[in-house]
C-alpha cells in the first residue's frame, strides 16, 4: 500500500481546549497501542490516563475512516505540549510524520473522495466567512463531482461515437450523425462555460470581494476605514498624503469576506515614494468590485457632521453617521457577484477552460479533426474527475494542505 504508518497533530497549533494527534496506515492499532495501550473496538472511544496526559482514544477500522486506512486519534487537551510528546511517542512506536496533505491524498488515492472533493478540504480549512464555508462544503458533497462525471461522460460518449465513425464507411453513416454528435458536444459546451461563469463568484468567495478606498488627499479615506473596521488600524493626520503605502484588512460583510484597502490620496506628485503609491492606487482601483470614492465626483461623501451632499452616501467617520448604509451598498453590489453555488476551483477553471476550447469548433465537418479535439477536450477533463491525474499534479495539490489534514 502506501508507504508506512503515518501520524500528525491533525488540529490547528497554539491554545486550544483539545488537540487530536491522527495516526494512519496498516500499523495504527499497533502504534497507537504502543502510545496509549489497549484500543475500545472500532467505532468506539475510550478514556486513558497516560503519563503524559489524560486522553481519549477513537479508533476506526480501515475503510471506514478518513483515509480509508486503519485510523487511530488521540485527544489530549490543547497547547504544544500534551499532543508533541504523543506524537513524539507515536514515532518511537514506528509511524513516521506526514508530508502535508498526506492524510487527505491517502482518502483520495483509497477512493474516499476525488480531487474536487479534496481541494474542497483545504478551501473548508481556509473558509473566511460562513458563506465561504457553505460554498466549499457543497463541492464536498459531491455535487460538482457529479456535475463533472456528467459533462465527461457526455464528452467521452461523442468522442467514442466519432472514433468508431472513422472505422466504417462513410456512406454507412446516418445522414444526420455528424449533426447530432455536434449538438451532443455544444450542450456539453455550453454546461461548462454555466460553470466557468461562476468561477468569478468562487473568487470572492475564496478571495474576499476586493473593496477600495479611494480618492483625494486628506479626503478621510483612513478615518474611514478605521472606522469600517471599528478599530484604530492606520495613521490619520491632517496632513496631505499621510497613506503612502496600500494598506489592507480584512472584514466579514453580512457574511461575505472582503479585502478592504486604503489607498494613498491622489494628486500630482513629485515625490518618488509617494508617485509609487498613487500608481498601486490606481492599480487596485481598477482591479476593485467596489470603490469607496471619496473623490468629488464619487460615490460617497465623508465628514458629513461638517456638511452634507445630496445625492451621495453621507458618512462621518467620526460620528459613525451612515456606516450602515455605506456597508449595505457594499453587500448590495458584490452579492449577485457571489452567490452561494458549487463554484470550480482555479485548477478546474482552467482544465474546464481547455476542454471547452478543443470543443469550440463541433460543427466542423471534417470527422477526423473532431475526433482529435473531442480526445484532447475527454483527456481535460478526465484530469478535473480525478480519472487521470499525475503525480505533480497530486504533489501541487496536496502540498497546499497543512500537515495532520
Ligand atoms: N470632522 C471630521 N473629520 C474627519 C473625518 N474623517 C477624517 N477627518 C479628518 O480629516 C483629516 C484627514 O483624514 P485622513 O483619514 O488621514 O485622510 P486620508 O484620505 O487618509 O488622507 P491621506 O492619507 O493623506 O490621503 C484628518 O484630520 C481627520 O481627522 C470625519 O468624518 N469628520
Ligand atoms: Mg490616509
Amino acid at each position: 500500500m502506501h508507504d508506512g504508518t503515518i501520524a500528525a497533530i491533525a488540529t490547528a497549533p497554539g491554545r486550544g481546549g483539545v488537540a487530536v494527534v491522527r495516526i494512519s496506515g496498516d500499523d495504527a492499532f499497533e502504534v497507537a497501542e504502543l502510545v496509549a495501550g489497549k484500543l475500545p473496538p472500532p467505532g468506539h472511544f475510550a478514556f486513558r490516563r497516560l503519563d503524559i496526559d489524560d486522553v481519549l482514544v477513537l479508533v476506526f477500522k480501515a475503510p471506514n475512516s478518513y483515509t480509508g486506512e486503519d485510523v487511530v486519534e488521540i485527544q489530549s487537551h490543547g497547547g504544544g505540549v500534551a499532543p508533541r510528546k504523543i506524537l513524539d511517542a507515536c514515532f518511537a512506536a514506528g509511524a513516521r510524520i506526514a508530508r502535508r496533505g498526506e492524510f487527505t491524498e491517502r482518502a483520495f488515492l483509497n477512493g474516499k473522495m476525488d480531487l474536487s472533493e479534496a481541494e474542497s478540504v483545504i478551501e473548508l480549512v481556509d473558509a473566511k466567512t460562513d458563506r465561504a464555508a457553505k460554498d466549499a462544503r457543497e463541492r464536498l458533497s459531491g455535487e460538482t463531482r457529479r456535475t463533472y462525471n456528467d459533462i465527461y461522460r457526455e464528452v467521452l460518449e461523442a468522442g467514442a461515437d466519432l472514433e468508431h465513425s472513422l472505422d466504417v464507411d462513410e456512406t454507412d453513416l446516418p445522414p444526420d450523425f455528424l449533426a447530432k454528435i455536434s449538438a451532443r458536444l455544444t450542450a456539453a459546451k455550453k454546461r461548462i462555460y454555466t460553470i466557468l461563469a461562476r468561477s468569478h463568484e468562487g473568487r470572492i468567495l475564496r478571495e474576499g470581494a476586493l473593496v477600495v478606498l479611494a480618492g483625494e488627499p486628506n479626503a478621510g479615506k483612513s478615518s474611514l476605514m478605521n472606522a469600517l473596521l471599528g478599530a484604530n488600524r492606520v495613521i490619520v493626520s491632517d496632513i496631505p498624503g499621510t497613506t503612502r503605502d496600500s494598506i489592507e484588512e480584512y472584514l466579514d460583510l453580512g457574511g461575505y469576506p472582503v479585502r478592504l484597502v486604503d489607498t494613498a490620496g491622489l494628486r500630482d506628485t513629485a515625490d518618488a515614494v509617494e508617485g509609487e503609491g498613487i500608481r498601486r492606487a490606481r492599480e487596485l482601483i481598477d482591479k476593485a468590485d467596489y470603490v469607496i470614492d471619496l473623490s468629488p465626483s464619487g460615490n460617497v461623501h465623508t465628514k458629513c457632521d461638517l456638511e452634507r451632499e445630496p445625492g451621495k452616501i453621507n458618512v462621518s467617520a467620526k460620528t459613525g453617521e451612515g456606516l450602515d448604509e455605506l456597508k449595505a451598498d457594499i453587500v448590495r453590489a458584490i452579492s449577485p457577484l457571489a452567490v452561494a453555488e458549487p463554484t470550480p476551483s482555479e485548477r478546474e477553471s482552467s482544465l474546464l477552460s481547455a476542454a471547452a476550447k478543443y470543443l469550440e469548433d463541433t460543427d466542423k465537418s471534417d470527422i477526423v479533426l473532431l475526433a482529435g479535439n473531442v480526445r484532447q477536450a475527454g483527456q481535460a477533463l478526465a484530469q478535473l474527475t480525478g480519472e487521470v491525474y499525475s503525480d505533480d499534479l497530486l504533489s501541487s495539490i496536496f502540498s497546499r494542505f497543512c500537515v495532520g489534514k
